[in-house]
């Protein structure tokens, strides 16, 4: 451990921190605009400065590290007028439009300025944009906005190792781009939304989709149903200022309602269905010599990964649709004739944590009776900017319910949220009927946690079945490449798009730093403890509609709405 004073606060602090770390302890926050906790330290925006006893020269506080007697001060004339400096060359670089801004009033640039007292900046505005990206359904870019902090191309090459954000030109020139400057739809991106997630201001945002919603709940002729996906329950309070991981299911439910929607249902009821179906695959292909090893299919990001990337591989995906576009195709078919409603008057509503769920939702394989199956997808940052311009205050809201016919979800659907969920929902159920017999434990620690790489194995029947678990596409190439030379040892692969699974997703409130995705895993896997049932085929929902109108796991009408097929 190492002595040292920050503004003459004592504190000790273990070798190898930073100054901006070590200031924290002492509840110091040194301005910074490119540091982001859970990437490799960038020092480009220079806005970090502190000055060190000894030194001439002013210091980057997020990569100097500390030693013993260091002394350090943060708030200087010297340093302030560095950093007020500095400010101001970033924002006359930089769109200040704010009231038009996705981010206003969620900026850190905003907020900077606040702090420093900046409205304007008396510099020559030079902001040379390129022009706006806003042609693809998930995500929008808006370089004239752009502080060139490096996070979201950090957040491309290093951290999904999808490599379409880069760097062209020099200088004054220097830009964030696809290369050759082409807009995301023409590139390999995968819509992800991981850059979204970490740019510090608002130059890469979810496409904003609310009006179209507030459009079909004012249509008396639309009949507006609303499905949440599983991860939005335990990440929505971070809007709303509520301790990070906090469980505000009922609250959620409560604030849809007022908000106008018809009924309000649950996409952990079709993720209990998507392990009926993607259960009876997997024993289908281990039984009848069918091509393993099988590899989940729900996280749309992770689907055009290795349709642009791998699609020799396709046959390995399970052709099972995502639970996202399994309630769309049910809302527009047995919804809707159960309902006596033309599937045309359903209005289906998403509400997801993922920007690459918008992208899914306009595929042209997903339309059911001649309509789209998914109307609208919304991210719960756009649902958060819903419920506040609709003046409701969240926290007060009594709590409610879901509604049925897809309200009731099980704990194995509930785990769907977090990396590993999806494996340990199919084995509970997998093993049960294969074997016939109760699980000793229904939980499988071997594949919860945020490591990048997990596995396990599963004694059924004297067959060993081993699984692994990748989350973050990283991960994923490497069990890929394992694959095309044959030595894949798996049956089965879960591949979420998303470090952390879904609750890390694109269109989860800003800052989703490793910290709070791990108090959401938390969450998570609390809602499955608690709820009475916990295994996809004990749903008495998901039975029912067997019984009434599917006939069977795999089953010819089950084939035609809730299977699908991959294309590069
Ligand atoms: Fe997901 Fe899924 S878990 S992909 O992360 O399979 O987005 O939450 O809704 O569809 O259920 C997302 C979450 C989500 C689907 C389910």
């Amino acid at each position: 451990n190492i002595k040292i004073k920050v503004d003459n606060i004592n504190l000790i602090v273990p070798e190898g921190t930073t100054i901006l770390e070590a200031a924290r302890k002492a509840n110091i926050s040194i301005p910074h605009l490119c540091y982001h906790p859970d990437q490799a330290i960038k020092a480009n925006c220079r806005l970090c400065v502190v000055e060190v006893a000894g030194s001439r020269k002013l210091t980057p506080a997020c990569s100097s590290y500390v030693f013993e007697g260091m002394e350090v001060e943060t708030n200087t004339k010297k340093v302030r007028d560095m950093q007020k400096g500095v400010l101001e060359l970033i924002l006359a670089n930089h769109d200040q439009d704010c009231l038009k801004c996705l981010r206003n009033g969620n900026c850190e640039l905003q907020a900077l300025c606040q702090r420093f007292n900046i409205s304007k900046t008396n510099l020559e505005d030079s902001v040379d944009a390129l022009p706006m990206d806003n042609t693809n359904p998930s995500l929008v870019r808006d370089s004239a906005k752009c502080i060139k902090c490096n996070r979201c191309v950090d957040a491309c090459q290093k951290g999904q190792e999808v490599h379409v954000l880069t760097h062209s030109h020099r200088s004054i020139h220097y830009n964030i781009t696809p290369a050759y400057e082409m807009p995301l739809e023409q590139t390999f991106c995968v819509f992800c939304g991981q850059c979204a997630a970490v740019c510090p201001v608002g130059a890469i945002v979810e496409k904003d989709d609310t009006s179209k919603v507030w459009d079909a709940i004012y249509d008396k002729n639309k009949h507006v149903i609303v499905q949440v996906a599983p991860a939005v329950r335990v990440a929505l309070g971070d809007a709303f200022n509520l301790e990070k991981g906090s469980i505000i299911t009922g609250k959620m439910v409560a604030a849809l309602r007022r908000l106008g929607f018809s009924k309000i249902f649950d996409t952990n009821f079709t993720a209990d269905l998507t392990i009926m179906e993607e259960g009876s695959e997997l024993i289908d292909r281990i039984t009848n010599d069918g091509v393993l090893p099988m590899i989940t299919s729900c996280s749309p990001g992770w689907i055009n990964f290795i349709e642009g990337r791998y699609d020799h591989l396709l046959d390995n995906l399970s052709s099972c649709k995502s639970p996202q576009q399994m309630f769309g195709a049910l809302s527009k078919s047995y919804y809707a004739e159960i309902n006596d409603i033309k599937p045309k008057d359903v209005f289906t509503v998403s509400i997801m944590p993922c920007t690459a769920k918008k992208y899914e939702a306009q595929r042209p394989e997903m339309v059911t009776n001649g309509v789209k199956e998914v109307d609208v997808v919304l991210t719960t940052r756009e649902l958060a900017r819903m419920i506040q311009s609709a003046g409701i205050e969240f926290d007060g809201l009594e709590e409610d319910q879901f509604d049925n016919p897809f309200g009731i979800g099980t704990g194995a659907g509930a785990i769907f949220g977090a990396t590993g969920g999806v494996m340990e929902a199919a084995l509970r159920t997998v093993y049960e009927v294969l074997t016939g017999k109760g699980l000793p434990t229904l939980k499988f620690s071997d594949v919860r946690g945020l490591d990048g790489f997990k596995e396990s194995s599963i004694d059924i029947n004297g067959l060993e079945v081993k699984v692994a678990v990748v989350h973050g596409l990283g991960n994923a190439k490497l069990l890929l490449k394992q694959i095309e030379r044959g030595e894949s040892p798996y049956a089965f692969i879960e591949v979420m798009a998303c470090p952390g699974g879904c609750i890390g997703g694109g269109g989860q409130p800003i800052q989703s730093t490793m910290d709070v995705k791990a108090k959401r895993i938390e969450s998570i896997y609390k809602i499955d403890e608690d709820l009475p049932l916990r295994k996809s085929h004990k749903n008495p929902s998901i039975t029912e509609l067997y019984e009434r109108y599917l006939g069977e796991p795999l089953g010819e009408k089950s084939h035609e709405l809730l299977h699908t097929h991959y294309h590069s």
